[in-house]
């Protein structure tokens, strides 16, 4: 019998072993409710979509670097790894000489895998910053808004609005979670980096077993456990700052708001209260007025505002709200909501940004460092807002605004991708897909066939975490984890570092990138800062062989003192914020004196943009609200090849949830296959017939594999139910510019005739050179 090895994922923690030539993994002993996605990792031991061999886009190869319409629809020639890294190296020189790291973008925005060596960001950075730097990419699609508007309001992200609130405050002191967004559990089945114990279940059985009451906002009624026992209230998409304002009024008019609070750690209330009542524009918010926008009535508005304001109250704001047309707005108001509660930095009440998106959000902090790579500095300044890729691609120099900034989108000629899928990531495909064409060079490191990989120009095959040794440890995870590789790499597949490492031999930079250390060694190294720390500490200090037998170490973690927002509470003057004026900024003057029309001084409502009409649609050309959230089957667009994910697809087909009464009338069935259509794009689904969700919306999850019917058309139609291709490429404001694919408007109809097979999961095939054809590539185009 083998003995099984500890390892960890995005997933959780677990052991494996191969046995009888299969991968077999058990979840970690300690883990009370194991994420049934681990069950998506034995397809990366064998799949055929797995890369195997280096590979080069045919037209690289046969005419050299430059913009290309074929990207994405050309055949891809199978190469040596000698003749791969000669290639990339050489042409990585060729771009830095003549066009310096101003034109080499390495943002190379992705989840990747966890283990704190093998971290593929961290590895690609490291290694363009010692060729002279790269242009980079800020923020996240996670939460773009969010990250650029909290330091105005409440101060850095990531500090009060996810530190102060533990589930294990919601278990004992919560009485009433109104979550504008949900916490859907399959959010918390992950963690980057790692979840040891899944325990957001439990919690949130506990207080609602005490008692607690759950609210839940939003349009599908399976955003929260059956645990939470909640109650829906059923929301139109992308009203919820209209039902916050709602809200608000009922607060202010019956004077339920906390005066002494809103004085004493706020600044701004009175200009946001005429704004509330009408003083400032004419409109009153009232309860009416929100109903007409959000579809709840104004008694249930009314009803819930007192109970807010009677109970002991937590706000959370998720991802999802703000990842969409004016996503600055909810994260602001329902900070403001909190604030008129008066409840900030009270056991279990007050303000959470995002609780539930992540399995350890709420946990505890840690006390001691994780191991991190160094990527060493980057002296190139210039960035993009991560979500403004295509923007980057299509329009060289063009200006755009950015947090009070104006800047200028640089000039790219080569892209470098290790670690994400931005044919996952990214809005609007077809847009993506010219963007794409522009570059002089795109290389790609991956594990798989995906989407990106097949729209790049040189291919390298990476090892996944189960190939390889390292250290997996994520932020609010106590377990640190001997990651033991598990199988021999696949094909011929080499580990990020082993790549970087070759090419920077052939660059000369490989003593500084390598520092002589093998991987092995690198480990060791980097558990160092961690055991140093624990040993200061006057905590267990193992030796990294120590650890490394034992396959797991218990880290320690801080008390639940309520965080920042209870100093801030206990003493506004010792304990400030890090905004302006040291408080919860209700009106911001910083962000009034940018100027922006679509995102002013205090938080207000903007109507969402307008549906451009389209061929063959009514006079309304998108009715339907389509939800493209995160998928409970897989993490993103990762293992979509996996077994639990592919067990989900209807004949290979993803799932599309829709209204019964939506469904009849166009006549759609269960099971049908649809096609769903916007000016931007079309795919095709399977329909799923759901009272889940509101009337007028349908749901799609994000990660099915684009796969377009005509790569060489202009616009393509994904035949197997990538959403991306219907979401629209524009930022949430000027302020922060971010992703806001999480709500589209889209018609629907029954597909007519014999659907297109889905294809994307069977194996590529490869062209052949006619032999005696030079690798190397001929005289180089010019460019764009
Ligand atoms: N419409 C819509 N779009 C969205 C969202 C949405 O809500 N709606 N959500 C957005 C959000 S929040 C996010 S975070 C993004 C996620 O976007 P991504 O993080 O880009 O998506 P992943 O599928 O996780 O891509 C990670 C890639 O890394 C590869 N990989 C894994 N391990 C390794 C490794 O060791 N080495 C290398 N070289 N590669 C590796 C995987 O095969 C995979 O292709 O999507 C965003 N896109
Ligand atoms: N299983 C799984 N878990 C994941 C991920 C994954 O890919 N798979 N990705 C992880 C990542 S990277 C991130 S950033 C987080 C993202 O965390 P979130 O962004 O919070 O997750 P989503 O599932 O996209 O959205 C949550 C819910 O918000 C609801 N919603 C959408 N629009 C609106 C609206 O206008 N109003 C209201 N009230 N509700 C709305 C939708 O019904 C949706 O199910 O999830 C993480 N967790
Ligand atoms: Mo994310």
């Amino acid at each position: 019998m083998t003995p099984f090895k500890t390892h960890s994922s995005h997933w959780g923690a677990f052991s494996g072993r191969v046995q009888d030539g299969a991968l077999e993994i058990r979840p970690h002993s300690g883990d009370p409710h194991p994420s049934p996605l681990l069950g998506n990792l034995p397809a990366s031991a064998d799949s055929p979509m797995r890369i195997r061999r280096p590979a080069v886009r045919r037209g690289w190869l046969e005419h050299g670097p430059g913009a290309a319409a074929a990207r994405g629809a050309d055949e891809f020639v199978e190469v040596e790894w000698d003749e791969a890294l000669a290639l990339v190296a050489a042409e990585l020189r060729r771009v830095y000489d003549t066009h310096g790291p101003q034109a080499v973008f390495g943002g190379s925005y992705g989840w990747a895998s966890a283990g704190r060596f093998h971290h593929a960001q961290s590895q690609v950075h490291r290694f363009l910053n010692l060729l002279g730097g790269y242009v980079k990419s800020v923020n996240t699609y996670s939460s773009g808004a969010a990250m650029v508007i909290m330091p105005h309001v409440l101060g850095p992200y990531d500090h009060v609005e996810r530190k102060s609130v533990t589930w294990d405050a919601i278990a004992r002191s919560s009485q009433m979670v109104v979550a504008f967004g949900g916490m859907a559990i399959k959010n918390a089945d992950v963690h980057g980096g790692g979840n040891s114990a899944h325990i957001v279940r439990d919690r949130i059985g506990s207080a609602s077993a005490r008692g607690c009451r759950f609210i839940l906002v939003s349009p599908l009624r399976d955003d929260f456990p059956p645990e939470a026992n909640g109650e829906w209230l059923s929301i139109v998409p992308g009203t919820d700052v209209a039902l916050m304002l709602g809200i608000a009024h009922v607060l202010a008019t019956e004077l339920l708001h906390d005066r002494a609070f809103l004085d004493r750690y706020t600044v701004g209330y009175l200009a946001f209260e005429a704004y509330l009542t009408g003083a400032s524009d004419g409109v009153e918010k009232t309860p009416e007025w929100a109903s007409a926008l959000c579809g709840i009535d104004a008694d249930t508005i009314r009803t819930l505002a007192r109970d807010m304001a009677r109970s002991r109250t937590l706000v959370t704001v998720s991802h999802s709200l703000q990842r969409a047309d004016h996503g600055e707005q909810p994260v602001w108001m329902g900070i403001v909501l909190a604030a008129m509660l008066g409840q900030m930095g009270l056991d279990g009440g007050g303000y959470s940004y995002s609780l539930g998106a992540l399995g350890n959000t709420g946990k505890h902090d840690l006390t001691v460092p994780l191991p991190t790579l160094d990527q060493f500095r980057n002296p190139v300044a210039d960035f993009i807002p991560v979500a403004r890729i295509a923007d980057m691609l299509l329009q060289p120099s063009a200006p755009y605004a950015y947090n009070g900034q104006a800047r200028r989108y640089p000039d790219i000629k080569l892209v470098y991708w290790a670690g994400g899928n931005p044919f996952h990531h990214h809005q609007d495909l077809n847009r993506l897909r010219a963007a794409f064409r522009r570059p002089e060079t795109i290389i790609v490191h991956e594990t798989a066939w995906t989407s990106s990989a097949r729209h790049a120009d040189i291919v390298l095959p990476a090892t996944t975490t189960l190939e390889r040794d390292d250290i997996g440890a994520a932020s609010g995870d106590p377990l640190m984890i001997a990651m033991k590789q598990l199988i021999a790499p696949v094909g011929e597949a080499r580990d990020d570092y082993a790549i970087f490492s070759g090419l920077a031999r052939l660059l000369g930079t490989a003593e500084a990138f390598t520092e002589n250390r093998s991987a092995r060694d690198w480990l060791a190294v980097l558990y160092d800062t961690t055991r140093k720390a624990l040993d200061a500490g006057g905590h267990e200090a193992p030796d990294f062989e120590t650890f490394w037998a034992r396959g797991e170490l218990t880290l320690p973690v801080k008390p639940d003192t309520g965080g920042p927002a209870r100093a801030f509470r206990d003493d506004p003057h010792a304990s400030p914020l890090a905004t302006p004026s040291g408080k919860i900024e209700i009106f911001s003057q910083t962000i009034e004196s940018f100027g922006y029309e679509d995102c002013q001084g205090h938080p207000r409502w903007y109507p969402p943009h307008a549906e451009a009409a389209r061929a063959g649609a009514g006079a309304d050309p998108a009715p339907l609200h389509l939800v493209c959230n995160q998928p409970h089957q897989r993490l993103h667009s990762q293992l979509d090849y996996g077994a639990v994910s592919r067990a989900t697809k209807i004949d290979g087909r993803e799932a599309l949830r829709i209204h019964p009464a939506d469904a009849a009338a166009r006549g759609i069935q269960d099971g049908d296959v649809v096609r769903l259509f916007n000016a931007r794009g079309s795919c095709l689904a399977a329909a799923v017939l759901s009272d889940a969700l509101r009337a007028g919306v349908m749901q799609l999850a994000t990660g099915a594999w684009f796969e377009p019917h005509d790569p060489t058309a202009e616009e393509a139609t994904c035949i197997h139910g990538n959403p991306n291709i219907l979401t629209r490429d524009i930022g949430t404001s000027q302020l922060a510019q971010g992703c806001t694919g999480q709500l589209t408007r889209v018609e629907i109809e029954r597909f007519a005739g014999t659907p297109p097979p889905v294809r994307i999961f069977e194996p590529i095939r490869f062209a052949h050179l006619p032999s005696g054809s030079s690798l190397e590539p001929r005289a180089k185009s010019s460019g764009k």
